[in-house]
């Protein structure tokens, strides 16, 4: 296994639309799970191969309290169940630093492919159907800072690359 850098917002490469995965073999089931090691030493609960400037539909979430259930979701779909939206605090490990609050479907369902390629369903809400959604916006080339007012998105911008160039140098 193997830790993978993670881009940082407002790098450009975190708005490419990542391409659909058409096998899934050893490849890409290596890059699940160096995604999985990345996410749990980050730590987060999410992380899309766009954050790691892999332009594939991959996605891995482990919202558990202990770490025990990653779950990895490639060509993930999503629709929305129900009109229901709700508001929470978003972070990212790509915007590191900032939480907002964002408004999303509460509740949603998830096609996917797993690990062995297998076709599966589920449905969730919570912080699950955040994360979800979250990552999924990434595959797409969108962050969640897209959803804040343009001037709360600039100051965010302005303080990362700010940040950015002292690590730099
Ligand atoms: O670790 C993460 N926490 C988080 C908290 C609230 C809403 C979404 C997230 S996802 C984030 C990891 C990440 O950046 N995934 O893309
Ligand atoms: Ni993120």
């Amino acid at each position: 296994m193997a830790l993978l850098d993670i881009l940082e917002y407002p790098d450009p490469r975190l708005r490419t639309r990542a391409k659909p995965v058409d096998a899934v073999d050893r490849d890409i089931q290596k890059l699940a799970d160096d995604m999985l090691e990345t996410m749990y030493d980050a730590p987060g609960i999410g992380l899309a191969a766009t954050q790691v400037d892999v332009h594939l539909r991959v996605i891995v979430v482990d919202v558990s309290e202990d770490n025990s259930t990653p779950h990895i979701l490639i060509n993930p779909a999503i629709s929305p169940i129900g009109d229901e939206f709700e508001e929470s605090q978003e972070g990212c490990l790509s915007v590191p630093g900032y939480y907002e609050s964002v408004q999303r479907p509460e509740r949603i369902r998830v096609e996917a492919l797993d690990r062995d390629g297998q076709p599966f369903t589920l449905e969730c809400d919570g912080l699950m159907a955040v994360c979800i959604q979250h990552e999924v916006d990434h595959l797409n080339g969108k962050l969640f800072v897209d959803y804040l007012s343009p001037l709360k998105r600039n100051r965010i911008r302005k303080k990362l690359e700010k940040s950015q160039r002292s690590a730099t140098r």
